[in-house]
């Protein structure tokens, strides 16, 4: 990994005081580094114009790196850039698709989701079967959180119609493979969702390999800016399906009788968009293609094997998901034995470290491991091993505090 790569980051020495900050969230929201917080202010600065009414200089100026943005997005996901929609962030995107949809699905068909779903990933796909009186159902999981392909495929049959999954569980860290259950998918005649909230930032993602119908991810996740996000579909589904959204940017003729719609992605996209959000986006994947996915992977996966290893051996401490290398992300997620996940983050937050606590917007899977919530950490490209060690150091802390 690149070395002093905080220093591209200005929160960190924003918030450290006699004691570096450890930023260990990055799964809820991760940082920006200085050149999109640049990318941002330039467009604010210099360039803010409507992207799709300014016929002069700006205007112009503002379209074209909206649409380099969405360029950038497609060439991160080897996607067309006219399979990508800018929403505001995985949760419109899949609740946009839960949408367009719905005039595929006919009472008594099947919509399957895991059980290891964000909540994002699981509610839209809930509503939209209550409307069309499908069948909801949710694939079980194996006692450490792992969803088996045998499940999918002994479960997913001729009434199956849509199977939305994530890619990786942003509260175990369990690596799914969508590539297969994709291929299981198709094989029955269903189409698959794919939620890339905590994929798209860590690991390569190549949506014709995968072959998902459509994919959904955070632009804040990735060091962009909060309330941005993308909704990749395949284009002949984007042609096909209807707009859910309407008003301004989306036509292409109105009139009292009728209106029609403009080719995608457009259609999808009515209203005026957050250009300067999507502009940061791609300045966000521009930087992370600067270092590399794959580094990124190797880097994350080496610092969470490291506090997994330390953490197993301590006294009281349970750790949840897989805890296998290969099947894991840089997620670690635990609990302290006599102790309120909340009361020990806020004592790592004392130590200035800041982890998440709670059930993380995922109730089916802590009902699966029976418990109330975890401490989760989530590592990214710009945490250290020095960072792993204060977590430990707080974490020793908080079971002495608790008498583990
Ligand atoms: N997970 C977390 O701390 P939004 O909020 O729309 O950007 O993303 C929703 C979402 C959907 N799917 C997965 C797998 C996610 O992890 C998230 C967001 C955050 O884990 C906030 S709950």
């Amino acid at each position: 990994m690149k070395k002093d790569i905080k220093n591209d980051f200005p929160i960190f020495k924003a918030q450290s005081d006699e004691r570096p900050f450890v930023f260990l969230d990055s799964a809820a929201v991760s940082q920006m580094p200085q050149t999109v917080i640049d990318a941002v202010s330039e467009f604010y600065s210099t360039y803010k114009a409507n992207v799709h009414s300014g016929i002069y200089g700006i205007g112009m100026r503002a379209v074209e790196a909206y649409e380099g943005a969405r360029n950038a997005v497609a060439e991160f996901l080897s996607a067309d850039s006219n399979e990508i929609i800018f929403t505001s962030g995985t949760t419109a995107s899949l609740n946009m698709a839960a949408r367009m949809l719905e005039s595929r699905i006919t009472a008594g068909d099947e919509i399957m989701v895991s059980t290891m779903e964000h909540h994002s990933n699981f509610i839209p796909w809930q509503e939209l079967a209550k409307r069309t009186n499908a069948i909801f159902i949710m694939l079980p999981l194996e006692k450490d959180g792992t969803l088996s392909l045998n499940t999918v495929r002994a479960m997913a049959g001729p009434r199956t119609k849509i199977i939305a999954i994530t890619h990786v569980s942003h509260a175990t860290g369990a690596v799914n493979d969508v590539r297969e259950i994709c291929r299981m998918a198709h094989g029955v005649g269903a189409l698959c969702v794919v939620d890339a909230a905590q994929s798209a930032p860590h690991m390569p993602i190549d949506v014709r390999d995968i072959d998902c119908d459509f994919l959904a991810f955070s632009g804040q996740k990735v060091l962009g800016p909060t309330g941005t996000g993308v909704l990749y579909g395949k284009e002949k589904h984007l042609c096909e399906l209807t707009p859910v959204i309407f008003g301004g940017g989306m036509i292409r003729h109105v009139s009292a009788e009728d209106s029609t719609w403009a080719d995608a992605p457009q259609k999808f996209e009515a209203g005026t968009p957050h250009a300067a959000g999507a502009i940061g986006l791609g300045a966000a994947l521009s930087y992370i293609e600067g270092i590399g996915r794959k580094e990124i992977m190797a880097h994350e996966r080496n610092l969470a094997r490291m506090a997994r290893r330390a953490l197993m051996n301590m006294p009281g401490i349970h750790l949840y998901g897989p805890g296998n290398e290969k099947e894991t992300s840089g997620i670690v997620s635990f609990t302290v034995e006599g102790a309120h996940p909340h009361d020990v983050a806020e004592i790592l937050s004392r130590e200035n470290i800041a982890v998440r606590a709670g059930h993380h917007c995922a109730l089916p899977l802590m009902n699966h491991f029976g418990i109330s919530g975890t401490i989760r950490a989530s590592f990214y490209l710009y945490n250290t091993e020095e960072d792993v060690e204060r977590l430990v150091a707080g974490v020793q802390k908080a079971g002495d505090m608790f008498q583990v």
